[in-house]
């Protein structure tokens, strides 16, 4: 066991709260430095608790006077915050203290965004706007006052007071402290409605600057097929007669789903055809889903501590990942979903930061905002619901909702709603909440006498903290294809809950083919020996999707792994299996383009790593080049009718039929300008009338070391354009070749237009260069170097970004000695940084335990 930081908290130190929160009133008198805040909370005592100890949350907070019930009273000013001797009875305590937004660079509380006032309060920024319980557990009604010359002044609810230069909120939603939300500023709205399956009329606003109003139509649709989608498939109608959105520049995540008023990182809301990609539309409609569909899972039916982030994140992953397939194609947005998780989570999984979806100690629970806890923890709710059926599923969210609305609550709860709604018993399964990494199931076949018979055995590594792994319950969907490719046995969902256990088929007349963990029915790592020669044919005939895509993911993943360890050339079979499967016009091109991609250069890393050699990235990167110009060369007919054959005419559309379309074209440009040249690619630039079509065309070229003159023409074009910016300089380091590609970081580090407080310019550059993994593990070491000088740079100003952006080196443990001793380095050179922040100081002090 490794030593704990004396700052860790733990769930089992859970206790309830000593008293509750009957309504609270704050008056904003906003300045740019020196905002004062008075607040007005009345308390009860907690009936459920067991002592009077009252004491509130409180950072980087001036303190000028507090009151109990109208005395003046002296609070002890505490670590994080004040104590009192509160009576034990309910009292009313008033404070006014003094905060500085502008100097808040972390974007945590209250903050200034380009002269706009905002606030970010999940999970413990609302301590430093005032003294308060900033527990989730705390629910209350919120009024607000905000005094100020700005034009818009928002909060939480409904609107019940405006004059001049001060407006009024009233929020009658109980709720957390970290759903609080304030929005100031020069801000204009695109406005709508939404009537609502009871025939309520929502007012519904985009808030923008002048400058962005033409980029809030998509986000506004989104956010109307949201609304309507919740209310069909959940039965969840909206409760407020006003719905506001708010885009900000500077802002460290996505978006937050704050009561009535969700504040979008600007990246997660704009978009016009010009200026955003059909990845950018999809992303936007997925995240206004998100944060929509969190009003219920998450706003009403909330946490009761941070431990059970999950209840709330891992639901609504889930469901926004739904939404999506409902809107576009569900085949295609499970193997995306599983490329992410794949690539994020199952390396977060195999290495030092590893923890359960549901963890059991934090130091700063901003670390905890992973991957893990919300796709893995999306993964677990899909995999009840296979258990459970649609019916029960159902069944088990209305029990849930009826329930715990209004409640902040547990995953012990949400379990108890699915065992009591369907009868099942979800003792074993619970282990996939508190058990860390990704299970391996192995197969085992074997045919005799007409008998399939199957048998699968389960094992999960140790992680840290956790070396013992009991067996979890596993949904393996498997179907049974003949040698023509017949199904003979539709999917049948088997449940793998015994460390090793075997299913039999019976009355088969041949040998079959199996497809086991059809549309990815676990987040597990299937280890099933099979053929080249099956793989193949379960690429050309698997009828379910997800295995389909699979098989060829695998033929290409194997046939790597020979050229990387064996020297072996590119696997001329799977090159034509690929050109068949491409080529049907039977599939969606969205899908077709999938198929075109080859796993990641870190996933190959990691599976070089299970067989028990380090991996070199310099080799692993050279390798899937020479597979994707073989791919090229190989198929270049096929590639090029592709291309020619499915261009979009018409005006720009981003739904997912023209946007599929453009994704294969895109995926034959990339690969056809490695031997072709970047003529097309050109061509389709000077052509583009869309960012899509434009950044796929300066990509390719940059790739092949083309596209200068494309690369200025795009930055005069496009300067005045924060998020579009933000392309060009990522691009530029994604596109780099290995030995270049710090020195490129570096030199765009210096560009005028880097603005490296901004978090999503910081990440434009600093994110490439950790995804080009052999430009950041080239073996000289600079991008190791570039990357921890600028995250200690960061750090003093914005934690949270810094902490989240040191995972870059989470593998490290992963490479050669070299590799190691260079990146360890770097870690301690962070660890033993003056002043390092909580946040960064833990994830580094895990990665290096
Ligand atoms: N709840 C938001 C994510 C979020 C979390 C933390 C933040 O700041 C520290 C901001 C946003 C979501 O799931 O969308
Ligand atoms: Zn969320």
């Amino acid at each position: 066991m490794t030593q704990h930081d004396p700052r860790t908290v733990f769930l089992r130190d859970y206790t309830p709260p000593a008293y509750l929160v009957e309504e609270v009133r704050l008056t904003f008198r906003l300045a740019p430095h020196a905002t004062r805040v008075l607040s007005e909370i009345q308390f009860r005592p907690n009936p459920d608790a067991a002592d009077r100890d009252f004491f509130l949350h409180g950072e980087q907070l001036k303190l000028i006077s507090a009151h109990v019930d109208g005395a003046p009273v002296t609070p002890e000013l505490v670590e994080g915050g004040l104590r009192l001797d509160a009576p034990d009875a309910a009292f009313t305590f008033e404070a006014e203290v003094e905060i500085d937004p502008e100097n808040n660079t972390a974007l945590e509380g209250l903050y200034r965004s380009n002269g706009m006032y905002c606030t970010q309060c999940e999970a413990e920024g609302f301590r430093k706007i005032t003294f308060y319980p900033d527990r989730p557990d705390v629910m209350a009604p919120f009024h607000v006052r905000i005094e100020s010359d700005l034009p818009v002044l928002l909060s939480n609810g409904n609107e019940v007071a405006r004059g001049e230069g001060f407006a009024e909120w009233y929020d009658p939603w109980p709720k957390p402290s970290y759903l609080f939300a304030l929005v100031a500023g020069d801000l204009v709205a695109h406005a709508d409605s939404f009537t609502t399956q009871s025939g309520r009329e929502v007012a519904l606003n985009v808030w923008v600057r002048e400058a962005d109003i033409d980029k809030c139509a998509f986000a506004m649709e989104a956010l109307k097929k949201s609304m309507k989608w919740d209310e069909e498939v959940y039965g969840r109608e909206y409760d407020l007669d006003l719905f506001n959105i708010v885009a900000v520049d500077d802002f460290n995540m996505g978006a937050m789903e704050n009561k009535g008023l969700n504040i979008f990182n600007s990246s997660a809301v704009l978009a016009s055809p010009e200026t955003a990609t059909d990845a950018d539309f999809e992303r936007i409609e997925a995240i206004i889903a998100h944060e929509y569909f969190h009003n219920w899972t998450g706003n009403r039916v909330t946490c009761r501590d941070w431990f059970q982030l999950c209840l709330k994140e891992g639901l609504t992953v889930f469901r926004d990942q739904q939404f999506t397939g409902d809107m576009r194609s569900h085949p295609v947005k499970r193997i995306d979903d599983a490329m992410l998780l794949r690539s994020a989570q199952f390396r977060e999984d195999n290495g030092p930061l590893a923890h359960p979806v549901r963890p059991e100690s934090f130091v700063e629970i901003n670390n905890f905002y992973t991957v893990t806890v919300y796709e893995k923890g999306a993964e677990i709710v899909g995999m009840l619901k296979r258990l459970v059926g649609d019916e029960g599923y159902r069944k088990a969210l209305d029990l849930y909702f009826e329930r715990h609305d209004g409640q902040a609550v547990t995953i012990e709860d949400w379990l108890k709603a699915f065992e009591d709604a369907t009868g099942r018993d979800l003792s074993q399964f619970a282990r996939w909440y508190h058990q860390a990494g990704t299970p391996r199931v192995h197969v085992a076949e074997d045919y005799a006498d007409g008998t399939y018979t199957l048998t699968l055995r389960q094992e999960t590594p140790p992680t840290p903290g956790q070396d013992d792994k009991a067996p979890v319950v596993i949904p393996v969907a498997v179907g049974l294809l003949n040698p023509n490719g017949d199904e003979v046995v539709a999917t049948r969902v088997l449940e793998l809950s015994e460390a090793e256990q075997s299913f039999a088929f019976e009355g088969l007349s041949t040998r079959p083919v199996a497809s086991i963990l059809r549309g990815f029915s676990a987040p597990v790592i299937l280890r099933h020996e099979q053929s080249h020669e099956t793989r193949a044919f379960l690429l050309a005939h698997d009828t379910d999707p997800f295995n389909k895509w699979e098989a060829g993911r695998d033929l290409a993943r194997t046939g790597l792994l020979a050229m990387i360890l064996d020297g072996a050339g590119p696997d001329a079979g799977y090159v034509d299996a690929l050109g068949q499967a491409v080529s049907d016009e039977a599939l969606d091109p969205a899908f077709r383009a999938r198929l075109l991609a080859l796993p990641g250069e870190d996933e190959l890393a990691q599976a070089i790593f299970e067989t028990g050699t380090a991996p070199d990235p310099t080799a692993i990167h050279a390798a899937r080049e020479a597979l994707r110009r073989a791919i090229a060369e190989r198929l270049g007919d096929t590639l090029s009718r592709l291309y020619e054959t499915h261009q979009v005419t018409g005006p720009y559309s981003p739904e997912a039929k023209d946007a599929g379309r453009r994704a294969l074209t895109n995926a034959a440009l990339s690969l056809l300008t490695l031997t072709q040249g970047g003529d097309r690619a050109r061509a389709q630039y000077r052509a583009a009338d869309n960012m899509t079509q434009q950044i796929a065309a300066l990509g390719a070229l940059l790739v092949i070391g083309e596209g200068e003159a494309e690369l200025k023409a795009f930055e005069e074009q496009w300067h005045h354009e924060r998020l579009v910016m933000n392309k060009w300089f990522g691009l530029q380091v994604a596109a780099a070749r290995p030995e270049e590609t710090a020195a490129t970081a570096e030199a765009l580090s210096r560009h005028p237009a880097f603005d490296w407080k901004n978090p999503n310019r910081f990440r434009a550059v600093f994110g490439a260069l950790a995804g080009n993994a052999a430009g950041f593990h080239d073996p000289s070491g600079a991008g190791y170097r570039l990357l921890a000088d600028w995250l200690l740079k960061l750090d003093p100003l914005n934690p949270q970004t810094t902490a989240r952006m040191t995972q870059a080196f989470s593998t490290w443990k992963r490479y050669d000695e070299d590799r190691k001793r260079l990146i360890r380095a770097e870690l301690e050179r962070i660890a033993g940084a003056q002043g390092l922040s909580r946040d960064t100081s833990e994830m580094v002090g895990r990665m290096l335990a």
